[in-house]
């Protein structure tokens, strides 16, 4: 028998339905008439999957027989957001899909509300993999992104009295149209044991005897390039128990306790850890560190990489990217495999490891930085332990070389921290190991190399660099705002999706008051789309000409949410005891995004703060029509394309020198936002890109904060100084938003007055100087257009595509394959 090679459906209406029909009979096993809503989603994912099909054979296939350099993004999290519209546009089938459904009396609209995002990420980090990999493939860079098949993702969140609770997220209960389990190329992963010397023909080299295996099954999902017939591939990896029981229990006659234990293993991939700063140190969470990784590795040199590679050529092949230190543990597997298994010598093995590796470091809180206690690395990695602990010694070698014996030095320099316990510094392991190192804002990565990271760059100025941040235009503008993307593209044509700097040609439409009403138009038209979203939740609707003022992101204390809700406490009160000029104030819906760390009792107190103010707020008749509080559970990156688009007002509200970088002040200022925001993280580029008059500054800089701390920071002093902020604080205090209960919020209160880490009183005062500029330049609703065109036409640098072209430049060193 001839073997045909895969022939995609034929890319019409008929050819589709053809393909859609028969995926619904033949693996949902239904008739279109007695199909559910789900098999119908399902049939259709299956058929767009037809269609990417031979591509990604194809591309898999060259992969093997080229000799370019392949991206091997390492990542805990990947943040998807739902894949069909996605894949769809991806592969120009928007409209032959629709018409294809029309024709089978199904309306498309019902079946994209089926799928259940895969959230596979906490938040930015996460997102920002996703994005990476969309523009990977969208400029035909062959590229791996590896990580973990999470059976539960980020939890569900919902409100109880206003306080969050977390519901497991089964995102796979209804199916996964979207991935392909391959268990012919599981990998076996070990753990544990010990370690011991042998004699290999002369040789004295170290072997590791671990003590127990779980199998790393690989689930491919395909990763379609925006429009230009690539496929890359996303590879993420479940554990499963291996078949090796343990033969004393099994022959002991304890069947079933034998396999109930060896399937104890299957929970390393069972659930994302919900923390997204302070690491706690969890054994569950290194062994999946080391699971994805240790797959990982052994995946591409085994079976991406050819059967006779000369394993000394790796450098040539491919490049490791560390996303943040969640992957570092792959420094020393990769010398592992190189030293014991592939018998190199250690000096040649450490070159090749340190050409391999990449690092992208994602924070600047010190309690965010990993490290791993010595025990318990030891205890389950003993012989990464023993390479860790030759790394470091021939680095702290290298220090006293460089800067002689300056103890002090050595001590902070160290990979092994001694107090207060012996833990290895992930972070430093990475900054040792990298060829390059990168923040992910300018201002960013200027901190690292003075602060965080300072001694580091000192040693090797040309390690560190920086690459800002960016976002895949396809899923944050192109597909979660079409009115404004089909208005976009009638005006400057459609090469905007994947050359973002397109949009400069918009600046000069910024004047033109037909296309301003257009602008505004589409604006208009986005709130009343997340109008009914909003309402269909269950929760309220927006309220017409209201300017919506959102903060969308991760509860934090350094984000400031606190400072938000000062803002919206003393609006209210101002409004309600007739201190302010009502006629001022604009009328506002607040909008509130943010799911918290289920330990994190700060946040989860501030959560429960802003649904307390918002209800009060939204209820009382005297501020009704001027001010209303959504705080919609559950945010998410559908609820996110359907905010982002309608929003008038971005708030990006850290303390200077706190947030990394943010991606969401991005993607608001792509979609017509006007940013109220510190100079912070990538802030600082927005602003100088957008320009200061579209642009609302407020807040101390880095250097004025580190003076402040330096100088004794006491909020209190703010307090007695501030009558407006004093009112604020006091309405709060009194149990105005807890029915009179005034010992709810007290721990709040008393943090904000007594500790206030994160300075949100020192930056009342200019915050609402900024919300009363606002107000002023949205009461001029030609000037405000006008200024959210421009943050349109001046934010292609935020493109996703652009960071990636930065990074393949100054740190990957690889191209785009024809
Ligand atoms: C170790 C574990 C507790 C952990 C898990 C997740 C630690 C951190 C994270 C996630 C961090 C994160 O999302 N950081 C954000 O990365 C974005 C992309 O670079 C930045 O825009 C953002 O400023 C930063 O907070």
């Amino acid at each position: 028998l001839a073997i045909a090679p895969v022939v995609a459906p034929a890319a019409s209406v008929d050819g589709f339905a053809k393909q859609f029909l028969q995926n619904l009979n033949f693996d949902q096993g239904v008739t279109l008439s007695t199909s559910d809503v789900n098999d119908q989603y399902l049939a259709l994912a299956y058929t767009v999957r037809d269609y990417l099909m031979a591509r990604w054979f194809d591309d898999r296939a060259q992969q093997k027989a080229q000799q370019n350099k392949t991206v091997c993004y390492l990542s805990a999290e990947y943040l998807l957001g739902r894949q069909l519209d996605n894949n769809l546009l991806a592969s120009r089938l928007t409209d032959i899909a629709t018409e294809a459904l029309a024709q089978c009396g199904i309306d498309i609209d019902d079946l994209r509300q089926v799928e259940i995002e895969p959230g596979l990420g906490n938040g930015g980090l996460g997102r920002l993999a996703a994005c990476f990999i969309d523009s990977l493939a969208t400029m035909s860079v062959p590229t791996i992104g590896y990580g973990i098949r999470y059976e539960y993702g980020i939890f569900r969140q919902a409100f109880a009295d206003g306080q969050q609770i977390e519901q497991p997220d089964a995102w796979l209960r209804m199916g996964s149209p979207w991935d392909f389990a391959h268990p012919e190329a599981a990998q076996t992963i070990s753990f544990a044991g010990t370690t011991e010397t042998y004699d290999d023909d002369g040789v004295e080299r170290t072997r590791w005897v671990p003590e127990w295996n779980v199998l790393a099954v690989p689930y491919n999902m395909m990763v379609p390039g925006y429009h230009n017939g690539r496929v890359n591939t996303l590879r993420l990896w479940r554990a499963v128990a291996t078949n090796a029981f343990d033969l004393h229990t099994f022959n002991s006659g304890d069947y079933v306790e034998s396999v109930r234990a060896q399937t104890f293993a299957e929970n390393i991939s069972k659930v994302l850890y919900p923390e997204d700063s302070t690491p706690q140190g969890k054994e569950l969470r290194l062994q999946q560190q080391y699971f994805f990784v240790a797959a990982s590795i052994a995946d591409f040199i085994g079976n991406v990489l050819p059967d006779d590679f000369d394993i000394e050529k790796l450098p040539e092949r491919v490049i490791f990217q560390l996303n943040d230190t969640h992957p570092v543990i792959g420094v020393p597997e990769l010398m592992r495999v190189l030293v014991d298994e592939k018998k190199l010598e250690w000096d040649a093995a450490w070159a090749i490891t340190q050409k391999c590796f990449a690092y992208t470091c994602h924070t600047l809180l010190p309690e965010a930085l990993e490290v791993w206690s010595v025990d318990l690395l030891g205890r389950l990695l003993p012989r990464h332990l023993e390479i860790i602990y030759r790394i470091n010694d021939e680095f702290l070698l290298e220090v006293r070389e460089r800067f002689g014996d300056d103890e002090m030095l050595i001590r902070n320099m160290s990979i092994i921290g001694e107090h207060p316990s012996r833990s290895v510094r992930m972070a430093y392991l990475a900054t040792v190991a990298g060829s390059k190192v990168n923040g992910v804002a300018e201002l960013h990565s200027q901190l690292l190399r003075d602060n965080v990271l300072k001694d580091f760059a000192e040693m090797w100025p040309d390690k560190f660099t920086n690459v800002t941040n960016g976002v895949t235009p396809r899923r944050f503008l192109r597909l979660a705002n079409p009115e404004l993307s089909d208005l976009i593209t009638e005006a400057l044509g459609a090469g905007w999706t994947v050359d973002l700097e397109r949009l400069r040609g918009l600046e000069a439409l910024a004047d033109d008051v037909d296309f301003r009403e257009r602008f505004a138009a589409v604006k208009a038209s986005n709130k009343r789309r997340l109008s009914r979203v909003l309402e269909a939740r269950g929760e309220a609707p927006l309220d017409d000409g209201h300017m919506l003022d959102v903060m969308i992101k991760r509860l934090h204390e350094y984000k400031r949410q606190t400072l938000k809700v000062l803002h919206i406490v003393s609006t209210y009160e101002g409004i309600v005891s007739g201190r302010l000029d009502v006629d001022a104030v604009q009328p506002r819906t607040f909008l509130f995004g943010a799911k918290a760390a289920p330990g994190y009792g700060m946040a989860k107190r501030i959560i429960h703060l802003i649904n307390a103010v918002g209800e009060v707020v939204s209820a009382d008749e005297r501020v009704k029509g001027k001010l209303k509080v959504l705080y919609p559970a559950n945010y998410n990156v559908t609820l996110a394309e359907r905010i982002i688009p309608a929003a008038d007002l971005s708030e990006q509200i850290s303390l200077a020198g706190k947030e990394a970088s943010g991606t969401g002040n991005m993607k608001l200022a792509l979609n017509g936002a006007l940013t109220i925001g510190t100079d912070d993280g990538a802030n600082v580029e927005i602003r100088k890109l957008v320009g200061d008059d579209n642009f609302f500054l407020f807040g101390m800089s880095e250097p004025e904060v580190e003076a402040l701390w330096a100088e004794g920071y006491r909020p209190a002093d703010f307090y007695q100084d501030d009558e407006e902020l004093r009112r604020a604080i006091d309405l709060i205090a009194s149990g105005a938003f807890s029915d009179g209960d005034r010992s709810v919020f007290e721990p709040l209160v008393s943090n904000l007055l007594y500790d206030d880490r994160f300075m949100a009183l020192a930056d009342f005062r200019s915050y609402l100087d900024a919300q009363d500029r606002v107000d002023a330049a949205y009461a001029d609703q030609d000037s405000w257009v006008r200024s959210a065109i421009l943050n349109v036409a001046r934010s292609g640098y935020f493109s996703s595509d652009r960071a990636m072209r930065d990074y393949l430049e100054r740190i990957w060193h690889a191209t785009p394959v024809s």
